[in-house]
């Protein structure tokens, strides 16, 4: 084992979060049989506890709490009680709770999508079930994640009708929340494909534009956890806009991260380590540093199939920490470097440099902004406009990067 650099662990520990399904993850892929040890749901829990890392979210199908195996929702009862001793036993809390709507083969054909409302009736009981267990566990959030809900054949569902779909159930998920008092809160997690073809929350724009759809009270219960490098990167989209995107919206409910190539398979890689991360978990990490510094990061990737020796596991999690720690050390390092801040200036204001307040006295904002007699010749001028450096300002980034600033 290569020595862990345990300032940077320690830095970023305390907000950190590790899917437990990513822990119990054997290696195994549709081309290959398994090349670590099977775990238990205990075993991962004990692992995070034994590490010092404060928080784990359950997916109901890998903690032996799948409604739809037992048989009735009464057997949970004694499962969930052993969870909880392990636990506390631990001292390791449950943050995210989720339920799996998308192995079993009832759902192959969408979950609450699915043009059978018995299907439909199934996995909205399920979504209700996952926010009494996450309540039950003391868990922050509940995330939905669709991934049965796609097609390969659009002639099945109708599109519109199948975000209807999916509001009408998020409304009645909303409703059982205030109903019951519940300090739950859901989040969206959007993919766009894998394992489906096309799944329909394919972005982080899909799931803001469905939250959109909902009632005011119920908008302000949802929000998203974007899955970065890995569900953006996969469509080669830009992973530094999504997070943006979900923090100018206050929508970002907390961060799934992993590495991730673009345009591949769903790789789910630790975070950082593969062919082309570095750039852009620069750029996530900078975000967060900057906007989400309450932000919890949820390591959601699993260990690489080469990595099959008894140690794997753990070498898993200190090198997912290790990683976080160094990118925000280097952002909030980049963030204060003279000469960043130089080119950057004034980079981050807003409005538009016109003293008239445009909410409060339209008519007079727009005197001001056609009161500029240069107009016409700032058109036709390329000086006109400030030079942006952005060049200038890769450079830093990549001497940055590669420890020459
Ligand atoms: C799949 C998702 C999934 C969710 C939880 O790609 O990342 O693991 O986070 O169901
Ligand atoms: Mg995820």
């Amino acid at each position: 084992m290569v020595a862990y650099k345990m300032d940077l662990v320690k830095s970023v520990i305390g907000r950190t979060s590790f899917g437990i399904w990513d822990l119990l993850n054997a290696g195994a892929d549709p081309f290959g049989a398994a090349v670590r040890a099977k775990w238990e749901a205990e075993d991962a829990i004990r692992l995070l506890g034994k590490l010092g890392v404060p928080r784990v979210s359950l997916h109901d199908i890998d903690v032996g709490l799948d409604p739809w195996v037992l048989p009735n929702e009464g057997a949970m009862r004694p499962r969930v009680g052993e969870l909880k001793a392990c636990l506390k036993e631990s001292g390791v809390r449950v943050w995210m709770y989720t339920p799996c709507l998308f192995h079993n083969p009832l759902v192959r054909a969408g979950s609450v999508t699915s043009n059978d409302a018995r299907v439909r009736r199934m996995a909205l009981r399920k979504m209700l079930l996952a926010l009494d267990m996450a309540e039950e566990f003391g868990a922050s959030w509940v995330t939905f994640w669709w991934g049965r809900d796609g097609a390969e054949v659009d002639a099945l569902i109708d599109s519109r009708v199948a975000f209807e779909r999916f509001a009408d159930a998020l409304r009645i998920a909303c409703a059982y929340v205030r109903k019951r008092g519940c300090k739950v809160r859901i989040s969206i997690e959007p993919k766009p494909n894998e394992p489906r073809g096309d799944i329909y929350t394919a972005t982080v724009g899909t799931a803001l534009g469905l939250i959109g759809m909902l009632p005011a009270e119920d908008r302000d219960l949802v929000g998203v956890n974007p899955e970065l490098l890995q569900h953006e990167g996969m469509a080669g989209l830009n992973c530094y806009h999504a997070i943006g995107l979900l923090i100018a919206a206050g929508k970002l409910s907390f961060l799934h991260l992993g590495g991730q190539t673009p345009l591949r398979y769903d790789q789910d890689h630790p975070f950082l380590v593969g062919n082309s991360c570095l750039k852009s978990s620069f750029y996530i990490a900078l975000a967060v540093a900057k906007h989400a510094p309450d932000c919890v990061v949820e390591f959601d990737c699993h260990p690489l199939r080469t990595e099959a020796g008894d140690d794997a596991r753990e070498e898993f999690v200190m090198v997912n920490l290790e990683a976080l720690g160094l990118m925000m050390e280097k952002a909030q390092a980049f963030l204060k470097h003279p000469q960043v801040k130089e080119i950057l200036g004034e980079a981050d204001s807003r409005g538009f440099g016109i003293a008239a307040d445009p909410d409060k006295n339209l008519d007079a904002f727009l005197k001001e902004l056609r009161a500029e007699t240069d107009y016409a010749e700032r058109v036709n001028s390329v000086s006109a406009a400030a030079n942006p450096r952005a060049q200038a300002l890769d450079r830093l980034v990549n001497m940055h990067l590669l420890g020459r600033l």
